[in-house]
């Protein structure tokens, strides 16, 4: 068994400020708003809060562009608010995770309004700045939210480098002195108690310093910056070198979000040995695995269970014994899970949103529930961009419908009720009480309608609640090693409606079995004896049906059973 460790066993909760609890009538959630709810989120169960960024900022991208990493946000509060937060989670068993977002600033942080004033001002190089080419943007590079990732700079007749919004320059990470800084900071918060990182875009960090074109599919203006961006030359190093700066003087949980991160390049970044992070978010189950491929990011349409299986299990199997794994379906950046890859209808979403946190959560790795997934909370009805908060969004729908016109609004709008990050978004639904308890005011973003049914309130009064189902499993984790720890092994990998695999550790073997559909299926898994010892005495965990119909799993019948031997 691998060497325990407390994140190893913890389920993390991620919290996105914003959207969660409104505590001044602003309608816009804050600080105090999370503090208010910490007994529900005790009740639940969860060992850790991931915030998303909480810092000083001008929100661009929603906290994601950080003007000031030593103060809060004016609109969540203050660094009293904060300070007192920490004490509180603490006090109540709770750790706190906070979102580093150090690939990038705002472009209204101190550094970059020094850096872009003059070419021989003592910051200019905390960024990356380029020479025009030929009159133009130094390369041909897209940014993640549309255009060009280069913005021209007047002042000095240079452009500066966002992968992201112009709001976001990139910091340059090949300069010492960004580095210094960005330890001494993430050890101020350390200072202060904090429990460990969420780091945003972890694999973006080491650019290559040729910044030569990137592929662009033909007739497009842009091309892709990933093969010079993404893993690149000198991460590890990086990560190295901030390991034996901060984190390994600290016990933190450290979770690197990779976007494009193979399995390979996990084994090094989440190794064993320590010596990087803890673990890394890949991107392989939720990143083009939907039927429709539309355009970009954009699909339509359901991912189908035999892909997603066989992305989990490969990451299961290559990760066992080299490197820990994140297991999550959501966070702020991706569609709500029971509506993308279970069945939201009201005949079927609270049975599939049990099954799909059994088949996620008996797996091996640190879970991570987000905010709603908990209460089976849905996709929203955008009728109109009017709706959209989402810079990400906004400005796709600016590229293809309003500016290339390669797709009509509808088709835009599909898409964008289908995989649009503002489905995360929609404020957390507390009651049935106006904007669903979540604030007095007017909600920054619209609460998505069905909040008078899809409520905390109603899940706290209902044993049968999605919410109870995650509490079980949360406690089920905590109670058997078996779950964290125990070697997967897959099951029945020809069968395209039922996702089944089992766990094994010393004398036990852990069986589950997922129906992803909406009819019965045929199995028999739990009628003969699956375990790998002959005779032991079954024990079922964990089911989202309280009748059993012999040699079948019933539509999106979900179902743990422990089988040890004495
Ligand atoms: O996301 C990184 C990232 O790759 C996103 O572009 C994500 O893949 C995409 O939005 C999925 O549709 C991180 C943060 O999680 C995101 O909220 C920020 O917008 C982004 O970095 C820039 O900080
Ligand atoms: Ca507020």
């Amino acid at each position: 068994m691998e060497e325990r460790k407390w994140w190893k066993e913890s389920v993390i909760y991620q919290i996105y400020p914003r959207s969660f609890s409104d505590s001044n009538g602003d309608g816009i959630g804050d600080l105090n708003g999370i503090t208010a709810h910490l007994p529900y989120l005790e009740k639940l169960g969860v060992d850790v809060l991931w915030l998303s960024p909480v810092y000083q900022s001008p929100n661009d991208d929603n906290g994601y562009d950080i003007s000031d990493y030593r103060a809060i946000m004016d609109e969540f509060g203050t660094m009293e608010d904060f300070d007192r937060l920490l004490a509180e989670a603490h006090a109540r068993g709770m750790k706190i995770v906070m979102d580093l977002v150090v690939n990038h600033t705002s472009d209204e942080h101190a550094w970059f309004v020094e850096s872009r004033s003059s070419r021989d001002n003592p910051y200019r190089d905390y960024y990356i700045w380029k020479e025009p080419r030929d009159g133009r943007e130094p390369n041909n590079w897209r940014s993640c939210f549309s255009g060009s990732a280069w913005e021209y700079c007047p002042e000095t007749g240079m452009y500066y480098l966002h992968l992201f919004s112009r709001k976001q320059p990139d910091l340059n990470w090949e300069n010492p002195q960004v580095r210094r800084e960005v330890y001494d900071m993430m050890t101020w918060w350390c200072e202060k108690g904090i429990d460990g990182f969420r780091m945003d875009v972890v694999s973006f960090f080491s650019k290559d310093q040729r910044f030569p074109d990137g592929a662009a599919a033909p007739g497009e203006k842009y091309g892709d910056f990933s093969p010079y961006v993404i893993n690149g030359p000198r991460i590890h190093e990086f990560l190295q070198e901030m390991n034996r700066e901060v984190l390994s003087r600290y016990d933190l949980l450290t979770v690197g979000e990779a976007g494009g991160v193979t399995v390979e390049e996990a084994k090094k970044y989440a190794a064993s040995d320590g010596s990087e992070l803890g673990m890394v978010f890949h991107f392989e189950h939720t990143d083009g695995v939907m039927e429709e491929k539309v355009i970009g990011k954009w699909d339509c349409g359901k991912p189908r269970m035999p892909r997603i299986r066989s992305i989990l299990n490969k990451w299961q199997l290559e990760l066992e014994g080299k490197a820990w794994g994140s297991l999550y379906w959501d966070n702020h950046d991706q569609p709500r899970a029971v509506s993308r890859f279970g069945n939201d209808s009201p005949k079927w979403r609270v049975l599939s949103a049990k099954m799909l946190a059994t088949c996620l959560h008996m797996q091996k790795g640190t879970p991570y529930i987000y905010q709603g997934e908990e209460l089976g909370m849905t996709n929203a009805p955008f009728a109109s961009l009017e709706d959209c908060r989402d810079i990400e969004e906004i400005n796709a729908y600016r590229q293809y419908v309003t500016e290339e016109k390669v797709i009509s609004a509808d088709k835009m709008m599909q898409c964008i009720r289908t995989v649009g990050r503002d489905n995360a978004r929609t404020p957390m639904q507390w009651d049935d009480s106006a904007n669903a308890g979540f604030t007095s005011g007017t909600p920054w973003i619209m609460v998505n309608p069905n909040y008078t049914q899809i409520n905390a309130r109603a899940a706290l009064a209902d044993p049968d609640s999605v919410f109870y189902y995650y509490q079980k499993l949360i406690r089920l984790r905590h109670e058997h090693t078996v779950i964290a720890y125990g070697v997967f092994e897959p099951l029945l990998q020809e069968n395209d409606s039922v996702y089944a695999f089992r766990r094994l550790l010393d004398n036990q073997v852990l069986v589950v079995a997922c129906n992803w559909t909406d009819q019965d299926q045929p199995c028999t898994l739990f009628d003969e004896d699956p375990s790998v010892h002959p005779g032991a005495v079954p024990e079922e965990l964990i089911c989202n049906y309280s009748v059993h119909k012999t040699g079948v799993l019933q539509p999106y019948e979900a179902r743990a059973v422990l089988y040890r031997a004495d």
